[in-house]
């Protein structure tokens, strides 16, 4: 029972003791003994887990959440998203300067100040306060119930054992995530090859040379601050880069100057190539590869960072309640999160692609509210999506081949114009004014993909800063019943100078009865 609220100061420092002893006491939050029927036991307490037990609590009902960690909103503070926008930010000012080097006002880029490990550390001492944060939120202003800093144990459909107690509940929700697949060949354990997660936790040397292995978001994030920093980068990707199963939508454009410009910044892109072994004695020296010719290579490094994506946290809880899963371990459920056992929902990284926050938190919503007894779907089959290179890189819809391959009238309205990319500073916009000026060809790429016959928007897609904002009501609009068309988009009131230049351009072309390109 708690007798107290903490405030943010004390939750950080009862968060960092706990993660500093093992041997840690579970941190309780109940309204009482917690001997009652609890309406949901939300196992994990993630970013699934805190919006969808919020929501919950929201509605009247009564939740309980348990984490192993001691604090709520799972991997995205911890070990993902927070520092992979760190490093992102840090890529695209050390790239700036890079660029600007001993120019205007910007001094000769010292790369001996460029540190991996410094910004590492940077976030291991500030992660603390988004961690408690996000307890002082849960237990002072949604008055979610919780039990921290112990792990789960499912037992039925409505028992869980946890901190040495025995909790029941009319309903589960089994929000415990993914975590990244170890790599198996020799050498894997080697200190020096390290994820996403590790690289926070356990680097200790500033990296010189690091391969990636694997091609998706994580690869070419990770791999475009790494080189940014001066760390030179080998992506070594079975499938061409960005191809990945995981992703889609991503245009052949983009993707094209996505890679080029990686390619530009000093990058080794090696597609249609594996990893063999993790070389090294005591710590990794390189990573020996197979190329697209059957050629064996060692490519000398410090750092082999493991980027080949994630894997359901579901075998426990699978073999507690005999839930159906996927062939990739997720565990399967209908548009209202309910898995195959009655009273049991699953939510977030566990359900497996796309592993994603807006998806995460309102798969969380989706059980809540049906939990509460207010049927409501989630489909997620169609989102917006981002990633980072040195650039911020947003779409949303089909891209250009996509809509070809559907449609038969298919208008571009694209900036740079095709055919005179690298002649013209365009996009000139916020965020990339200085490249528009000085480097007219990194100002970044958009383009806007239209079918003629209905003039409704198919699909954007840009390469820049800033517009990630405008996407998210994009995606919206695009995915309304009656979509959005390029004559709307021309009646839209743009706020110039914008990152995106699409209502601007769309005004250009939305007077013509015949749509032609841009
Ligand atoms: P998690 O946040 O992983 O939560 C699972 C929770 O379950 C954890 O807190 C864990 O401690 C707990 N748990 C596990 N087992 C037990 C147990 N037995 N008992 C008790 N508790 C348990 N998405 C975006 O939208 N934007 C981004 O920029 C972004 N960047 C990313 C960068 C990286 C490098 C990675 C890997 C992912 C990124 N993601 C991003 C994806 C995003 O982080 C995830 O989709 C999201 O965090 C998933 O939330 P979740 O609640 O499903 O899982
Ligand atoms: C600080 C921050 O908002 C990032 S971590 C979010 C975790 S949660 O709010 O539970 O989705």
């Amino acid at each position: 029972m708690t007798d107290h609220y903490l405030d943010n100061a004390e939750w950080q420092a009862a968060i960092a003791d706990a993660l500093e002893r093992p041997d840690s006491e579970p941190m309780f939050n109940l309204r009482d003994d917690g001997d009652v029927v609890y309406d949901a036991i939300w196992v994990g307490g993630g970013a699934a887990g805190r919006f969808g037990s919020a929501y919950l609590r929201a509605m009247g009902k009564r939740p309980l959440v348990i984490d192993r960690w001691p604090f709520l909103g799972g991997s995205c503070p911890h070990q993902a998203c927070v520092p992979h926008h760190l490093f992102s930010e840090a890529a695209a000012l050390l790239d700036r300067s890079r660029w600007f080097s001993g120019e205007l006002f910007f001094p000769e880029f010292d790369e001996s100040r460029a540190s991996i490990l410094d910004l590492v550390k940077l976030f291991r001492a500030g992660r603390g306060s988004a961690h408690a944060f996000m307890n002082w939120q849960t237990q002072s202003q949604l008055e979610v119930e919780f039990i921290l800093n112990a792990t789960a144990e499912v037992v039925d459909r409505n028992t869980v054992r946890a901190a040495g107690r025995t909790f029941t509940a009319e309903n589960l929700v089994l929000g415990i995530g993914a975590y990244q697949k170890p790599l198996t060949c020799p050498g894997a354990e080697l200190p020096g090859v390290l994820d996403w997660a590790t690289l926070v936790e356990d680097l200790d040397e500033e990296p010189t040379r690091c391969v990636i292995i694997g091609g998706g978001k994580v690869a070419v994030e990770y791999g475009s601050f790494f080189q940014a920093t001066g760390c030179h980068t080998t992506i070594v990707s079975r499938s061409p880069i960005l191809r990945t199963p995981s992703l889609h939508h991503v245009d052949e454009g983009i993707r094209r100057y996505l890679l080029e410009g990686m390619r530009l910044r000093g990058m080794t892109l090696m597609e249609g190539t594996s990893l063999i072994a993790v070389e090294g004695d005591d710590r990794v020296t390189g990573a020996r590869v197979r190329d697209p010719d059957g050629r064996e290579i060692t490519l000398e490094c410090d750092l082999v960072f493991n980027a080949t994506g994630e894997r359901a946290n579901s075998d426990a809880v699978v073999a507690a309640l005999g839930l159906q899963t996927g062939s990739a371990g997720e565990i399967l459920v209908d548009s209202r999160m309910r898995t195959n056992v009655e009273g049991v929902y699953a939510v977030g990284d566990l359900i497996g692609p796309p592993m994603e926050m807006f998806k995460a938190r309102k798969c969380g919503m989706a059980a809540a509210r049906n939990i509460a007894g207010e049927p409501w779907e989630f489909d997620f089959s169609e989102y917006p999506d981002f990633l980072h290179s040195t650039y911020e890189v947003t779409w949303v819809g089909l891209s250009e081949e996509e809509a070809r391959e559907r449609y038969d009238d298919v208008t571009v309205i694209q900036m740079p114009p095709k055919g005179i990319e690298h002649e013209i500073p365009l996009p000139c916009a916020e965020g990339t004014m200085l490249y528009a000026f000085a480097r007219p060809e990194l100002t970044g790429l958009l383009k806007c993909v239209i079918d003629g016959e209905s003039r409704r928007v198919l699909g954007f897609h840009h390469i820049g800063y800033g517009a990630k904002d405008a996407f998210q009501y994009l995606d919206y609009l695009l995915r309304r019943p009656e979509g959005l068309t390029i004559d709307e988009l021309g009646e839209m009131n743009e706020l110039f100078l914008n990152p995106e230049h699409f209502i601007q351009l769309s005004r250009l072309r939305a007077g013509r009865r015949e749509l032609v390109d841009l």
